[in-house]
């Protein structure tokens, strides 16, 4: 986490340490295993962190490590304040802190409360009777006159959200597996042993929290609403002033709900929410609006730019965008938005400099510095995610082939981006002495990091670049964002300015040269800060661009 700088163009800016960091998500289970049981492990992140340093980035966001029955891999957590056995100890988190922190490095946290496991001591009580004191820690409702569940709210795991607990004779909500009840967010008692549970890591020096669907916690299950009840920021305000209100902390809310307005609430400077969200209006563009990711539609840079730039200005002068393509839920960004068989290489570098140049907290997902790409798998046993796994039987039951499903689940399902970290030309990528938990993708023995740190042409060293740029231009972290061509189908250009600075980034998507018009306000001469073919420092109102080609160029 860098020091702040005056900067005498800028002095009106509310600043914030979160504003110039890179952050790095590392899902656990697939980033490096330290003792050949096939899982990634916390003092294998350990191990790498001299990897992340040199990478530049400031904070990582793990994704959970708490004890947990892992039927969702960590995010049904049966103890927020244990670790899980097979990811170490909390001996090995307090190591990985002050580890981290030794190289400027903070740990975010990923806070799932929404739900908890059904293995949580707490739901164990609240089903034991209707009058224990944890009873209503979870949303229980009466069946219907038929035994039927109280409504038809679906689980995103497919299914009926409810799960019926004959014991009880009531029916519990779920809105992920079955073995992730929803907590009761309307019960106080909740609230304040979340906050505990907050503070109690606060305490212990972590960086801030990531906020599992947090959209969903104000649920009015009865009116059939999820996202965006009615108390859902008055929560989070209370949160914000129960726990982290008072620290310099990185709060990103996961809300798949948002809008430009309610991002301003989550993340508006006065509001006491959070430090931003993340909005997936450019991952869910591309879904079919009934098979959702299933079936996917193609590729559409204006349609992409649009979003973009609708984000860009929506949070110009207040709230904070993170930046990102893709996180432990989605397909990998190479492979859904770049050119992985024709222009890995180059495809990667203009999808990284496109992002990281937009105002906001860019993220980047592990494995995704070198270039990693989406599975092949063939058979459905390849696969391991919970909701991949759901749906491929409920697709079966719809009478899709097993082949038409799987042909969309190595498009678009959540195990693309949990193959292991492919470290190295080693078995596996180097991710185990072991087996690993799920397979490796097979393209390692090209595609690992250790080919990446050792050339410097390589996409690694073109992310450290942007994360370390970052660190020297104000324009980049606060620089206003302007589109240009927004129509063009093959290039993504935009300007951001600050000043007397205009930073011009020109990005093309096509996999043949090109011959672009620009405006003429564009024609420049400046500083080349980042290309992925030679440095360009002139601009005129007609460009020749290579496949793949990018470049930004600062005019001072
Ligand atoms: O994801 C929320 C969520 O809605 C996802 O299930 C999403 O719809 C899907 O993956 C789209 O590809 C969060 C976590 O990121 C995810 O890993 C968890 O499974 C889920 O919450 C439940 O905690
Ligand atoms: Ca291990």
């Amino acid at each position: 986490m860098s020091e702040l700088q005056p900067v005498s163009s800028a002095q009106n800016i509310d600043r914030k340490w979160w504003h110039r960091s890179t952050v790095y998500q590392i899902y656990p289970r697939s980033f490096a295993d330290s003792n050949g049981d096939g899982i990634g492990d916390v003092p294998g992140i350990i191990e790498r962190l001299d990897y992340l340093q040199t990478l530049g980035i400031d904070v990582i966001w793990l994704s959970p490590i708490f004890a947990s029955p892992m039927d969702d891999n960590g995010y049904d957590i049966s103890d927020y304040q244990d670790i899980a056995p097979e990811f170490g100890t909390l001996a090995d988190f307090d190591r990985l802190l002050a580890e981290a922190r030794k190289r400027g490095i903070g740990i975010m946290l990923d806070l799932v409360v929404n739900h908890t496991s059904d293995a949580h001591p707490w739901f164990v009580e609240a089903r034991k009777s209707r009058d224990n004191p944890f009873h209503d820690f979870y949303v229980w409702r009466d069946p219907g006159s038929n035994g039927e569940p109280p409504n038809d709210l679906q689980s995103s795991f497919g299914g009926s959200a409810w799960e019926f607990d004959p014991h009880l004779g009531l029916y519990y909500l779920h809105i992920f597996s079955r073995r992730q009840p929803d907590l009761n967010w309307e019960n106080p008692a909740v609230r304040a042993e979340i906050y505990k549970m907050m503070n109690w890591w606060l305490d212990r020096g972590i960086a801030g929290f990531r906020m599992d669907v947090i959209d969903l916690i104000g649920k009015q299950v009865d009116l059939g609403i999820t996202s965006d009840g009615a108390h859902l920021h008055d929560y989070l305000q209370e949160m914000h002033r129960e726990t982290f209100g008072a620290r310099e902390v990185l709060t990103v809310g996961e809300t798949w709900s948002v809008n430009p307005s309610s991002a301003l609430l989550y993340s508006g400077r006065d509001r006491g929410e959070l430090s931003m969200v993340f909005q997936f209006e450019h991952v869910t563009q591309r879904w079919d609006p009934v098979y959702g990711k299933w079936r996917s539609k193609p590729f559409d840079l204006p349609a992409l730019k649009a979003v973009f730039s609708k984000w860009q200005h929506a949070l110009a002068d207040d709230g904070w965008n993170s930046l990102f393509w893709g996180n432990h839920d989605l397909p990998r960004a190479l492979s859904r938005y770049g050119d992985e068989k024709g222009y890995p290489v180059q495809s990667a570098k203009t999808l990284a400099t496109v992002l990281h140049l937009m105002k906001g907290t860019p993220y980047i997902y592990q494995g995704e510095e070198i270039g990693m790409t989406n599975v092949s798998f063939q058979s459905i046993d390849q696969y391991k995610d919970i909701e991949t796994l759901n749906m491929y039987r409920l697709h079966q039951q719809a009478g899709l082939s097993p082949e038409d499903f799987i042909r969309g689940a190595n498009e678009n399902g959540r195990d693309n981006a949990r193959t292991p970290m492919q470290w190295s030309a080693d078995p596996y990528g180097g991710f185990t002495t072991g087996t690993p938990w799920i397979e490796a993708n097979p393209n390692f023995a090209s595609i690992n990091a250790a080919a990446g740190l050792a050339d410097q042409s390589s996409v690694f060293h073109h992310y450290r670049k942007l994360a370390a740029l970052r660190k020297q231009h104000d324009v980049i972290v606060y620089g206003r964002f302007q589109l240009f061509l927004d129509q063009h189908p093959d290039v993504f250009v935009y300007t951001r300015t600050l000043g007397g600075q205009t930073l011009l980034v020109v990005a093309s998507f096509s996999a043949r040269p090109l011959s672009l018009e620009l405006p003429d306000e564009l024609a420049t001469t400046g500083r080349s800060l980042i290309f992925n073919y030679e440095p360009v420092e002139r601009v005129g109102s007609t460009l020749q661009l290579q496949p793949y080609e990018s470049f930004a160029i600062l005019r001072e």
